[in-house]
């Protein structure tokens, strides 16, 4: 072969790496959009167990390690102690957030006004009512600007979790989005419950026990993102964006969701970020490429007034043990 002939060969050889490239991302692309489209708006779970708590399940007090190893803010790990304490078995739905609104009139952070005197200097279409969204883009640079995937929506709010035009109609099953901190309390102390601490919700998350497997793999029973993010989501998992609630095997304490699907609220404080909380679980948007973040010692910091479309809740209850 000489030089002419290797050189047209690499070329088309290259042509066709590509064709197929492209054809595997078209398809990728094509397929997730049809199950974003067409994806089930409920998901059958187990019955469950008597509970005196509508909804909840117990988990039992235990010390165990708290913490990972993977990224620096999950360090150090440490001995924790948990009372036992009464969780929701699934994420708070759009149903049960919107039975609160109806009995109580509630107003979320993301449907009032924005306050331009406590946060100056905001470009116009973050003064007015709104939400972060994540909206999937066609390519990115390579800088790693979030900006590339996550935009201000005004008039995104948890009736509208993509923006105007958007609603929750048939999507009661799904998990409530949009939901800024003070939201998620309020719901909670109109419930009677609490929203669950840091510790509580990892001693949870992994099943009540402290010798449970922490794995760094991306988990098979989760709702989590298959694929290049955020340019190519194979939703290999069955689900291109977020799913109902409860379409995953629940964890050994029925608990359903606790990786994956939306990140959730927890009380605590994220120090080091004044105005931020802890976020716990990962979300729909963690890949293996971007945000390992699908295991229980994971966490990240997310400010308190600021509604987005891959974060919910779900709520506690401290009371005694079922009989
Ligand atoms: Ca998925
Ligand atoms: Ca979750």
């Amino acid at each position: 072969m000489n030089r002419r002939t290797f050189v047209i060969l690499l070329i088309v050889g290259l042509a066709l790496l590509f064709a197929l490239a492209a054809g595997a991302w078209i398809r990728g692309g094509q397929q997730a959009a049809r199950l974003a489209e067409a994806g089930p708006l409920s998901c059958e779970m187990a019955q469950a167990p008597a509970s005196p708590h509508e909804g909840m399940v117990y988990v039992p007090g235990g010390r165990f390690v708290m913490g990972d190893t993977y990224y620096p803010e999950e360090r150090p790990l440490r001995e924790v102690d948990v009372e036992g304490f009464w969780m929701d078995r699934t994420e708070v739905t759009n149903a049960e957030f919107a039975a609160f609104v109806a009995a109580t009139g509630y107003v979320t952070i993301a449907e009032r006004p924005v306050d331009t005197v406590r946060n100056p200097g905001l470009p116009p279409d973050m003064q007015k009512p709104g939400a972060v969204v994540f909206i999937m883009p066609n390519n990115v640079d390579g800088s790693g600007n979030i900006a590339q995937w996550w935009q201000y929506v005004p008039g995104a709010n948890w009736r509208h979790p993509g923006g105007p035009g958007t609603s929750i109609e048939g999507r009661e099953h799904f998990p409530v989005t949009a939901i800024a901190y003070e939201d998620a309390l309020a719901y909670a102390r109109w419930k009677g419950r609490a929203l669950p601490t840091e510790a509580q919700w990892e001693w949870a998350s992994r099943e009540a026990n402290p010798d449970a497997p922490n794995s760094h793999d991306q988990p098979k029973q989760a709702n989590t993102w298959q694929g290049l993010f955020p340019v190519i989501n194979l939703a290999e998992d069955g689900f291109a964006g977020i799913a109902p609630v409860g379409c995953f095997a629940p964890n050994r304490l029925g608990l359903y969701d606790m990786i994956g699907n939306l990140w959730e609220w927890t009380a605590d404080p994220y120090a080091g970020a004044p105005g931020s909380r802890v976020i716990k679980g990962g979300s729909w948007l963690c890949a293996p490429s971007y945000c390992v973040r699908y295991r229980p010692g994971a966490r990240q910091p997310q400010e308190e007034d600021l509604a987005t479309s891959h974060l919910g809740f779900r709520t506690i209850l401290v009371a005694p043990p079922p009989s």
